[in-house]
């Protein structure tokens, strides 16, 4: 059985139960209807930049079979459903609504609402239409611009649909892997650009936040932070240091100018001199607007030691339990970091965890998924957040990445993340073990007897 020891959040009937998806990981039909390109397709069409050379292009072909999808959602009893709206799929490169791709976001959110589905629909999951990256990309400010009539235009036209409306998914890997690293869309490797998009994309969000309060007063608006655990098995005090930094590069160079409405002074003091975000007047009163919720995606701890060069460098613990995907098991990061955040912003708003599960090189064998190492790490991770919510920190609800195995972005579909397994070669859906005990768990909740 699914049993977490996480009473504190399992037994309150409003605490979110959800799984979540992204629209260029699953929809496929990239062409269909009028869709623009976007980064992704460009990138993906790169040989090199993604595992097998694996593209988007077809994915899971939600776009097509989303009816059986919801049907799917709705026979595992989630309390909440994420998805992401394709940016390139409602505006025209005109800038005008496309009305094909909004009717699609539209049925799709009818048919969950008459389900009793909570719906959270991320704006931005990473799929700018092309040919804004041809004029800049998040380096130009003026996609900030483009991002908030992006929103303008989607929350008029669906309002009334969504109960939750996040502006970004994850701005730190839009900066920083896609401008900084080179390893994500649109593929450039530059400091000084990860952090003029860090910027551009973090005033689009509070501009867009803005226009969503205006347009769509009932709901709750918010943003997606991914978050990143740092330690260190090193015993010097530059290795403390260097844990510190770690956390610093990835969590309080977004959450700093959202919550306390400055950059956090060390990151550009003493790890990136030369690349400054180009903040000008007024920006980080925008950026700081206050949230309804702060969604966190969580997924591992990194261990690190100084790097001899005031920096940092990762070591991988040995001996530690590893997904598909390499990365470490470690629930207590979780925790660790939600008490974290609540010692460090006065006006942390409320929680939800908006992603966290994990990958595994799942297989049907005589008509099964036999996912047993997925089905302990949501236990444990779910008895992690009842502990945080112990420690007093306020979060409201819990999201599994992902519904669907999917495009896994520069690994392509060799990772898989769903707790419902995906046959690419026929579309052939089939619920993991994982997905069967959590709905025997979800309908316990519903109805105990
Ligand atoms: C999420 O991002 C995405 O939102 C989702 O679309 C994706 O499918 C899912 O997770 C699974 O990957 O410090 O350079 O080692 C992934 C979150 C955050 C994972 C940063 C890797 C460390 C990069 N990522 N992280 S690095």
């Amino acid at each position: 059985t699914f049993d977490p020891p996480a009473d504190a959040v399992v037994r309150r009937p409003d605490f979110l139960l959800g799984v979540a998806t992204a629209a260029y990981q699953i929809e496929g039909a990239a062409t269909e209807d009028g869709r623009l390109p976007s980064i992704w397709d460009t990138f993906s069409a790169t040989p090199g930049k993604v595992l097998h050379g694996d593209t988007g292009a077809v994915a899971c072909d939600h776009y097509l079979r989303w009816e059986e999808d919801v049907e799917l959602l709705a026979g595992l009893h989630v309390d909440a459903y994420r998805l992401s709206i394709a940016w390139p799929r409602v505006v025209d490169a005109a800038g005008r609504p496309n009305e094909k791709g909004l009717a699609f976001y539209r049925k799709l959110l009818r048919r969950l609402k008459e389900k009793g589905i909570r719906t959270s629909v991320t704006l931005y999951h990473w799929d700018l239409p092309q040919h804004l990256e041809d004029a800049g990309g998040w380096r130009n400010r003026a996609t900030a611009y483009r991002f908030a009539e992006y929103a303008d235009l989607v929350s008029r036209e669906l309002a009334g649909l969504v109960d939750f409306w996040s502006t970004l998914n994850e701005p730190w890997c839009s900066a920083m892997l896609g401008y900084g690293t080179g390893h994500h869309a649109p593929g450039q490797a530059d400091l000084l650009a990860a952090n003029q998009a860090m910027h551009h994309l973090l005033l689009g969000h509070g501009l867009a936040l803005a226009t969503l309060r205006r347009n769509d007063p009932a709901s709750r608006k918010g943003i997606v932070v991914n978050v990143g655990r740092g330690t260190t098995d090193g015993t010097t005090p530059d290795d403390a240091r260097a844990a510190e930094l770690f956390e610093l590069q990835h969590n309080d160079w977004v959450l700093d100018p959202l919550l306390r409405g400055q950059y956090p002074p060390r990151l550009h003091d003493e790890l990136w001199p030369a690349a400054r975000p180009p903040v000008q007047d007024g920006d980080l009163e925008t950026i700081g607007t206050p949230l309804d919720f702060l969604g966190i995606n969580y997924y591992f701890r990194t261990n690190v030691r100084a790097d001899g060069n005031g920096g940092y460098v990762e070591v991988p613990l040995p001996g530690v339990e590893r997904t598909q995907m390499g990365w470490e098991v470690h629930p207590d990061g979780l925790r660790d970091l939600l008490t974290g955040f609540h010692r460090r912003y006065d006006n942390l708003p409320p929680i939800y965890i908006t992603e966290n599960g994990m990958a595994s090189d799942d297989r049907v064998v005589d008509g099964a998924v036999v996912d047993r190492q997925r089905i302990a790490f949501l236990e444990r991770h779910l008895a992690a957040v009842d502990e945080a919510v112990k420690a007093g920190v306020d979060v409201r609800g819990y999201y599994v990445w992902s519904l669907l195995d999917n495009f896994e972005w520069a690994f392509g579909y060799e990772r898989r993340f769903g707790i419902v397994h995906v046959d690419y070669a026929t579309q052939r859906r089939t619920p993991k073990r994982s997905a069967e005990l959590l709905r025997e768990f979800l309908a316990r909740r519903r109805s105990p007897s």
